[in-house]
């Protein structure tokens, strides 16, 4: 059963984000030596593939994923030399690397749109998505970016509009003309031909927008939603938060031509042995039918929750597993660069660690292929910055506007409010000893992010190295525990009824073992219900009786 499976079902997958992972040279920016130089603790760790967010030369209006070549390497990252030399070191430690494929949309300094802004009748025009104002000189239509403020930006020497989903630095390309695509697909073999394992694809949703330009009928703005969100308390208000924004996004995602394109990308794709897609999306109709679009789909409902509850849990595998094409593998995180680090997401304040511990042994003993995101392995929390000069993510400059605009809200209240809700706080340097900077940078440099100050208690890599009780040992026995047993991997998933609502308990079992995951969600003991004769694979505790509060028990059936 191991043997038929692709690497990407069996790896573990730990992503990077470049800037913030390892700085090689000292300059405060992480970097691909930096990287390089720490393949031997991912290693250790028990990764088996990496996904670097974006690399690529970026005037980083949003932090990299306004992209101004696809075929080659930030400066202050490297170049493309270092990405051979840590490719190949990855390559060698049989680790798999995956990059990041903004396909959506540009930097409006790649020199594609450039030419393109050049004058209406440049031979890239067509390339993205220009059009004339109304007659009074307004938007083409009332859509509006996600990002906020309208999806139109005037560009006063040609005299038309272009449309952006996301920041107006990132203007959108014009996905139904084909030499868009061949231009794509020719960065996307770039990268194949040098043995990169596969994409990660950002944004998936947004490729394509009505042609006809329809408005869109929600009549309230995104400044509505915004102050809707804000105010949201119960469940039906947080529905009408959604649908309001479901309405005034109806033209702008998720339209029909995506699957035929996907198919397009995948054949590209399936022109070389054994890569992976892995799409940015929580919707499942991407893994096509079975095995024509994307290989991996992210179940982000997963970790859209504030309480990771086992009702939480066994209501989202339930509805995930049930209707997931035939064939189909999931895919389950519970942090990115884009949402709160799950330290601080899910833990409580109080059992936080402990927490940490059990999250990631769900994450790791569901069915499916986990990600992880850099960090978490030490229990890195959410830094809130709380000087707008140090903002570093331009979301977060704008829920400071909307903060103090539109609810206004005292200056110091909407700097927290920002901070806790912009993407800064979960992308700040890797801690990596108890020394100026957390280890990242000599202690005269200024880190691109400042670092979190938690590094000088015992929240760095050097520390918990040497300590067998630390949560990155946790780590690296849960993930030695799943490459032992291959129940955990390739088995089915089947939920057990515990008695207890606290316990999450289900099986995993395949044709060459049976698994039994116990996990105590709450800081009480819980009974188990458990055959005497199993063989106890994994546990967190030392008794074999009832389970102690937040215990992790795997047991051989
Ligand atoms: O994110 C896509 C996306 O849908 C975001 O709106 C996401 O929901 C938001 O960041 C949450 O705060 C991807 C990347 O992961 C993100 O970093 C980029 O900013 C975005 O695409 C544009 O490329
Ligand atoms: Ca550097």
């Amino acid at each position: 059963m191991m043997d038929a499976l692709k690497w990407w079902q069996t790896a573990v997958f730990y992503q990077i984000y470049p800037r913030s992972f390892a700085d090689g040279n000292g300059d405060g920016i992480g970097d691909l030596a930096g990287i390089t130089g720490r393949l031997d603790y991912l290693k250790d760790l028990g990764i088996d593939a990496l996904w670097l967010s974006p690399h690529y030369p970026s005037p980083l209006k949003d932090c990299g994923y306004d992209i101004a070549s696809y075929v080659d390497v930030a400066s202050e990252y490297g170049t493309l030399d270092d990405f051979r030399r840590f490719l190949d070191d990855a390559h060698r430690r049989e680790m798999r690397v995956v990059l990041d494929l903004v396909l959506n949309h540009t930097s409006d300094q790649h020199a594609w749109f450039q030419e393109s802004r050049s004058s209406r009748d440049n031979p890239k025009r067509d390339w993205y998505i220009w059009h004339d104002p109304k007659l009074d000189g307004s938007p083409p239509n009332n859509w509006f970016s996600t990002f906020g403020g309208p999806a139109w930006e005037w560009d006063a020497v040609s005299g038309q509009y272009y449309y952006h989903f996301f920041f107006r630095e990132q203007p959108d390309l014009n996905w139904r003309n084909p030499e868009v695509k061949q231009a794509m697909w020719d960065a996307v073999r770039f990268w194949l031909d040098m043995g990169v394992d596969g994409f990660r694809l950002d944004a998936i949703g947004t490729i394509f927008e009505e042609p006809d330009l329809r408005d869109q009928s929600a009549g309230r703005t995104l400044d509505d939603h915004y102050v809707l969100k804000r105010t949201a308390r119960s469940a039906e208000e947080r529905a009408v938060v959604h649908a309001l924004w479901e309405t005034l996004f109806q033209h702008q995602h998720d339209l029909p031509g995506m699957h035929e394109l996907m198919r397009e990308l995948r054949a590209v794709v399936n022109e070389y042995p054994d890569r992976v897609l892995i799409g940015e999306t929580d919707d499942i109709s991407y893994y096509g039918s079975g095995d024509d679009e994307l290989h991996l789909v992210f179940n982000f409902p997963l970790m859209r929750t504030n309480r990771l509850t086992p009702d939480w849990v066994r209501d989202n595998q339930a509805l995930r597993l049930a209707t997931l094409p035939e064939g189909a593998w999931p895919c389950n995180t519970l942090g990115n660069h884009d949402s709160p680090r799950m330290f601080s997401h899910f833990g409580d304040g109080r059992n936080s660690m402990e927490q940490a511990r059990l999250h990631l042994a769900l994450l790791l003993t569901l069915q499916g292929t986990p990600v992880l995101y850099n960090g978490e392995e030490i229990g890195m929390s959410d830094y809130l910055i709380t000087d707008v000069n140090r903002f570093r993510d331009p979301l977060s400059l704008d829920v400071y506007r909307m903060e103090t605009e539109l609810m206004q809200s005292p200056a110091q209240e909407a700097v927290l409010f920002a901070a806790l809700n912009g993407r800064d706080k979960c992308r700040t340097p890797v801690q990596w000893a108890d020394a100026p900077n957390g280890g990242f940078c000599p202690a005269e440099i200024e880190p691109w992010l400042p670092v979190n100050p938690e590094y000088a208690q015992g929240v760095n890599v050097a520390a918990q190295q040497g300590d067998s009780g630390s949560l990155l040992a946790f780590y690296r026995r849960m993930l030695a525990t799943r490459r032992a047993n291959p129940a955990l991997i390739s088995g089915g998933y089947e939920l057990v009824e515990q008695g207890s609502a606290d316990v999450l308990a289900f099986r995993r079992a395949g044709p060459e073992q049976i698994c039994l995951v116990l996990l105590n969600f709450s800081d009480r003991e819980q009974p188990v219900d458990a055959p005497h004769s199993a063989r106890r694979v994994f546990s967190s505790h030392a008794g074999d009786g009832a389970l102690a509060p937040f215990e992790v028990r795997i047991l051989e059936l």
